[in-house]
């Protein structure tokens, strides 16, 4: 969108799935001196992906930077590791997110429990409170948007997935009380919770197994990470009074977060 013209964006989580499609889809759509700041753990993913883009969008600069969001230490030392000219961010998009396991109480793994909670609930508070003060130095209070990836797992508890499903409910309740504490500012908190994607998302929850992941997506037709892509670039396109606040996306054959239409 023309909106978005001489923006920043700092995407987490922009090295996969739907991170790497907002990063494109931001590019493909505002080519006009766009900013995005591309952040993950794999750096020279995101070092393949900023040449992709670069090479597509010639009105779009691309900065990749490593970042582990579970880290406090990292996220509160990355906005003076930027250099000066990508420090005044517009928009943050909080993607940065995973699932391990389907493990239930009592055989939840320790580890699986601290690094979806660090990555999924402190990463993502730690990193809005890293870029808010930038906003808050606007007129008016403050202005600049942030959305925030959550899940239908966050609004729905599922068997197999009580520590994701709680994270993402976390994510919701920040990001609901965030809106209301931001109310006399221009600052847009927003929400888009996917149903099911194909991503590396099985992959990961599966610790590797590229099996298991696959059939998750059997005899379904999942949303692709582009379609979520596209909506996070619209909402964050929207004139300025329009808060896209909470959206829920589903594929065609998924109606809640355990019912799906399986083609046999
Ligand atoms: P992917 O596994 O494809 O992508 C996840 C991204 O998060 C990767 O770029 C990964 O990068 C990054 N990431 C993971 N841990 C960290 C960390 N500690 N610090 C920084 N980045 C990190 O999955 P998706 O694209 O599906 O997931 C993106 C978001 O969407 C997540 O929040 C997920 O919960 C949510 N979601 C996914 C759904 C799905 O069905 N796929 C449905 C609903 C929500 P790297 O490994 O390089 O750090
Ligand atoms: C991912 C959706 O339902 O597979 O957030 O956990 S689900």
């Amino acid at each position: 969108s023309a909106r978005l013209a001489g923006k920043t964006i700092v995407i987490t989580g922009a090295s996969s799935g739907i991170g790497k499609a907002t990063a494109i889809e931001f590019a493909r759509t505002s080519p006009d001196n766009l900013k995005l700041v591309l952040t993950a753990r794999r750096i020279d993913t995101l070092k393949e992906i900023a040449a992709e883009i670069e090479a597509f969008a010639k009105g779009v600069k691309v900065l990749p930077v490593k970042l582990d969001v579970s880290r406090p230490e990292e996220v509160s030392g990355f906005v003076e590791g930027l250099p000066q000219e990508w420090r005044s961010v517009d928009v943050l998009v909080n993607n940065a997110g995973l699932v391990k396991g389907m493990a239930q109480a009592p055989d939840i793994k320790p580890e699986d429990i601290d690094i979806m909670f660090s990555t999924n609930v402190t990463g993502l508070i730690n990193m809005t409170q890293a870029i808010l003060p930038i906003f808050k130095k606007r007129p008016d209070g403050g202005a600049g948007d942030i959305i925030n990836i959550g899940s239908i797992a966050g609004r729905e508890p599922y068997q197999g997935g009580s520590i994701y499903c709680a994270t993402k409910a976390a994510i919701r309740s920040f990001t609901d009380a965030l809106r209301r504490e931001l109310i006399s500012t221009r600052i847009r908190i927003m929400e888009i919770d996917p149903g099911q994607v194909e991503t590396e998302f099985s992959v990961v929850r599966f610790y590797g197994d590229a099996e298991k992941a696959r059939k998750v997506y059997e005899g379904v037709q999942p949303l692709t990470p582009e379609d979520i892509a596209e909506v996070v670039v619209f909402a964050a396109g929207r004139r300025e009074n329009v808060v896209l606040a909470d959206t829920l996306v589903f594929p065609n054959h998924q109606a809640a977060a355990t019912v799906m239409h399986r083609k046999p």
